[in-house]
């Protein structure tokens, strides 16, 4: 009894010296033993609020130009388990070349296969005429009012804060020169007259379904060996292709991970003209540049 009523005479003196009201501390209690809520309770409401901003909120997190910044990895939380289907059965990258557009759309385009289609460039002047400088070049002459701004940029482990510091890097970093630091980053284009004058130098690949349009926004990727995407899984709706433009490079692709024992892990490698073409929602995915050039690629997503 001596005991507890010391540690009383103690509490309330430490109450005292952090100002602490001890009526609020009554009435809490008061609070508490009314509405006192089990596991429960307490799992269901929090469920209940999750619900609730999820419905308001959701379509921003479908979106890539988010227009409020979302945590990373918020959306995971909403992600719906998968049952594995999508990945079943698969090991390895498909290399397909000469593909009709009904039998890609059959086959390939809308479940969990991972395809390399290594024709679909063949027309390209992209594959010559893209590099840092022409980038450069193209962005500054034709936004000068830096409307691109608005797209989405991703700098991954550079400083970069926007496309147009990174492309106004110094020559020697730009060309990966020895002792430089090096760089990876990526951007959406969503500036309809750059989409004008880079068009010129690919379309859409020719085995998309043929329901399928050029309309959303391209995605460019680029950056030098050893470099690239962290693993991640995309919350954009759709899957996507990308065209490996320059460079060679590794995509280390994985399943979700309430999958991992009933699907498998593969590397792919994609080359100057391959196509890769894959659910980037369901497939968890990190990109790793293998060769000296630097990777530049360009894709979007398909409906
Ligand atoms: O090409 C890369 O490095 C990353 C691409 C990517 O994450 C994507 O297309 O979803
Ligand atoms: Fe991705």
């Amino acid at each position: 009894m001596e005991e507890a009523q010391e540690k009383l005479a103690s509490l309330m003196k430490n109450a005292q010296n952090k100002k602490i009201n001890l009526k609020t501390i009554k009435s809490f209690k008061k609070f508490e033993k009314h509405f006192k809520l089990n596991f429960k309770w307490k799992f269901l409401i929090v469920t209940a609020v999750l619900a609730m901003i999820h419905a308001k909120f959701g379509h921003l997190l479908n979106s890539k130009n988010c227009s409020i910044a979302i945590p990373k990895d918020f959306d995971k939380i909403f992600r719906e388990p998968d049952d594995c289907s999508f990945c079943r059965g698969i090991r390895a990258g498909k290399r397909v070349a000469n593909i009709d557009p009904d039998e890609f759309e059959k086959l390939y385009a809308y479940n969990g296969n991972v395809m390399i289609v290594t024709d679909a460039t063949k027309n390209w002047t992209a594959l010559d005429v893209f590099d840092f400088w022409y980038l450069k070049e193209v962005y500054e002459k034709y936004d000068p009012k830096r409307k691109t701004l608005d797209c989405q940029f991703f700098r991954y482990k550079t400083n970069f804060t926007s496309l147009f510091e990174a492309l106004n890097m110094d020559k020697d970093r730009a060309d990966y020169k020895p002792g430089t630091e090096p760089w990876y980053f990526g951007w959406s284009n969503c500036n309809e007259d750059i989409a004008t004058i880079l068009r010129q130098h690919y379309s859409r690949p020719y085995f998309l379904p043929k329901t399928s349009e050029l309309n959303a926004v391209d995605w460019i990727f680029m950056g030098g060996r050893g470099y690239g995407a962290h693993m991640h899984l995309d919350n954009v709706r759709l899957p996507s292709w990308q065209a490996q433009l320059k460079g060679t490079k590794e995509w280390l692709i994985a399943p979700t991970p309430e999958c991992i024992f009933e699907c498998h892990f593969f590397s792919v490698i994609v080359n100057p003209g391959d196509v890769i073409v894959l659910d980037t929602n369901k497939w968890y995915h990190k990109t790793n540049v293998l060769s000296e050039e630097i990777s530049i690629v360009i894709g979007a997503e398909y409906d």
